[in-house]
């Protein structure tokens, strides 16, 4: 048995949580492998609609265990409110919910710092979703950070002032208040850190190893996006975690030899959150039309997501990264809106040639998309649950795609439902 990997091809907000959600049940081991509380995986069943931060999207599954992996950066005052915010639905969290001791702890200090560097970059911000990824991440590289399993160490808060009075001289040196906000955030934060020592707090290396051995199946749940990718994503508007496939060797503690298939998500337009180069990005009015009928709103900050079309140069750079074995295309059903949709198919550098190649820094190095028409297909998709169902256009759109990325598309998401789906076997 394999470690199967699901990601998002794009800048985050593909739709993993659905895809997560609806591939579980053949899993018995989810696990997040990299991000934190930056992510937002949105679920969608019963009518009921649910999003999901920091826990892995097996979780509304009783019978799969879930794992926040090492390489996840947690924070404890959000994790306690995704737990309370699960009350309701009866799980057995204490049973089916695994947190890695390695994996990273957000303490309230690096969301002031996520604030003072966006505030001192002015103009020039990533966009952060503010929650502390970035110095949490930064603080682990420099092997100064604190770990979930430090929590439950005689010496937790000695290790805590003097990683809080470190910060405290760089908040000063950026002038950023900290005074106001950090002695309630503190107690938010500690009595948050009592609260997670109910939950298994684990080696989940080992646990997850014994699973493959005993024949287990582990579906990894990328957060964000590989174009995101702290080494390959347009740096530096990334998120500091590894997004790709080989992010999940790393950030769980598994043999590259172990990964089996590898699920790429991207939706049939892109959108981004945040700063950086997008070179499909619509400005005018087709981009809001896509940003209302799609609802692309961040999932975690509400911020309005910047919309453009299917960006095929980019596509294919995160297929090849990733290794990605099987394709996932989500939200067909927003472009039911359009007469006409377009497809980038190559960039046209400044001096007239034409490549299918992401240049070194997009910022730097401004591409223009050269685009491909097709139909619209003009009326819902609703109901529609096999491909040959499709409305001939948009089979087509289908067909073309899968001819350019060399692989198969095997969802396609008509809606956000976990039934909204069609499965080519
Ligand atoms: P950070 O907070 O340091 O990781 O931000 C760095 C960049 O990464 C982007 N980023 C994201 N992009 C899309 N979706 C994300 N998750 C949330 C969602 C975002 C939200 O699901 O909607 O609610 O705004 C996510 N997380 C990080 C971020 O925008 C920066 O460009
Ligand atoms: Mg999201």
């Amino acid at each position: 048995m394999k470690v199967d990997v699901l990601l998002g091809l794009q800048w985050g907000d593909e739709g993993k949580g659905k895809i997560v959600d609806v591939l579980a049940p053949q899993y018995q081991v989810v696990a997040r492998f990299q991000g934190g509380p930056n992510a937002g995986h949105t679920l969608e069943f019963d009518g009921i609609k649910h999003v999901l931060h920091q826990i892995p999207s097996g979780i509304f599954r009783s019978d799969i265990q879930n794992i926040i992996g090492n390489g996840v950066v947690l924070d404890p005052i959000i994790f306690q409110k995704e737990i309370e915010g699960l009350q309701k639905y009866n799980l057995d969290l204490q049973k089916n919910l695994f947190i890695s001791k390695k994996a990273s702890l957000i303490i309230p200090t690096h969301r002031l710092l996520d604030a003072a560097y966006e505030q001192h970059k002015g103009a020039s911000k990533i966009g952060s979703t503010l929650k502390g990824i970035g110095p949490t991440y930064q603080d682990k590289v420099a092997r100064i950070g604190l770990r979930v399993g430090d929590i439950v160490s005689p010496r937790f808060q000695e290790k805590y002032q003097k990683l809080v009075d470190a910060h405290k001289a760089i908040l000063e040196f950026y002038q950023f208040d900290y005074q106001s906000t950090l002695a309630e955030l503190e107690t938010h934060f500690f009595s948050s850190v009592e609260f997670m020592k109910q939950f298994q707090l684990t080696n989940s290396e080992y646990l997850i190893n014994e699973a493959i051995q005993k024949g287990e199946s582990v579906l990894a749940e990328g957060a964000q996006g590989s174009l995101l990718d702290i080494d390959f994503g347009s740096y530096p508007f990334v998120t500091s975690s590894s997004t790709m496939a080989a992010g999940a060797c790393t950030g769980l503690g598994i043999a590259p030899h172990q990964i089996g298939e590898v699920y790429g998500i991207f939706k049939a337009y892109c959108t981004r959150v945040g700063s950086g180069p997008f070179p499909t990005e619509l400005l005018e009015e087709t981009g809001e039309r896509i940003r209302q009928e799609g609802r692309e709103f961040g999932a975690t900050t509400g911020r309005p997501r910047r919309c453009g079309w299917l960006d095929l140069p980019a596509l294919k750079y995160a297929i090849m990264i990733n290794g990605v074995t099987q394709l996932v295309m989500m939200k067909v059903d927003v472009l039911t809106i359009f007469d006409t949709i377009r497809v980038c198919t190559h960039y046209r550098l400044p001096d007239g040639t034409v490549t299918h190649q992401l240049p070194y820094d997009l910022c730097d190095e401004k591409v223009e998309p050269v685009y491909r028409d097709f139909t619209g297909w003009g009326h819902t998709l609703d109901g529609i649950h096999a491909f040959d169902e499709l409305p001939a256009p948009l089979a087509a759109y289908v067909e073309f795609l899968e001819k350019e990325l060399q692989l198969p598309i095997s969802f396609i998401s008509t809606g956000p439902d976990r039934q909204a789906l069609i499965h080519r076997e």
